[in-house]
């Protein structure tokens, strides 16, 4: 006498699954006010937000207050810029999602000797360090799609920039050096108009 309860069981918890999917869409459709909207803390789907195909996307660069490659120019960041079509008339301004890194762009492969060796004597030269070619991850217009996805649609703006001398961005490298926290300051400076 159980299989007879199975069938409409089975329908009954799919009803409820369609209905449950219905109202998702329905709340998400009925809100044209492309305004962010926050639920129990979080940043929900704003249906105005979510098409990708509306975004307005930028690829610029951004000056900064060093010359880290010493040619006479202040280097610039390579940025890139997500944002939803209603900020264009300056009538919606939204909060900034901004990530910086040197390793947007490409890193070098994991080989034996790229690191440097520090067990030899003191006094001693350790071996010659590996230098592997490292191959460029030039993404246009857009640095890098991490946040970007889950960030436009939920009324976030999200901005990229590569760190000085890696990707596009102009500078040398360096590790920890001033220009990397001179570049992102440069950045946000720039974003906050
Ligand atoms: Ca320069």
């Amino acid at each position: 006498m159980i299989f007879p309860f199975k069938k409409p069981l089975f329908i009954f918890l799919f009803s409820l699954f369609s209905l449950q999917i219905s109202a998702q869409k329905e709340q998400l459709s009925s809100d044209e006010s492309a305004q962010p909207f926050f639920k129990n803390g979080e940043a929900q789907i704003v249906a105005a937000f979510s098409q990708a195909k509306d975004w307005i996307r930028h690829d610029l660069w951004v000056e900064t207050e060093f010359d880290s490659d010493a040619d006479g120019k202040l280097d610039r960041m390579h940025v890139s810029v997500t944002r939803p079509a209603q900020t264009e008339n300056g009538d919606l301004k939204l909060p900034i999602i901004y990530n910086t890194s040197p390793y947007f762009c490409g890193v070098a492969e994991d080989v034996d000797g790229l690191f440097w060796q520090v067990n030899h004597e003191l006094g001693e030269i350790g071996p010659e360090r590996v230098h592997p070619e490292v191959k460029a991850r030039i993404n246009r217009p857009v640095i890098s799609n991490a946040h970007v996805a889950k960030w436009v649609p939920r009324g976030f703006i999200v901005v990229h920039s590569a760190s000085p001398g890696t990707g596009l961005s102009e500078g040398a490298p360096t590790v920890g050096g001033d220009n990397e926290s001179l570049a992102p300051k440069a950045v946000i400076e720039w974003s906050g108009g």
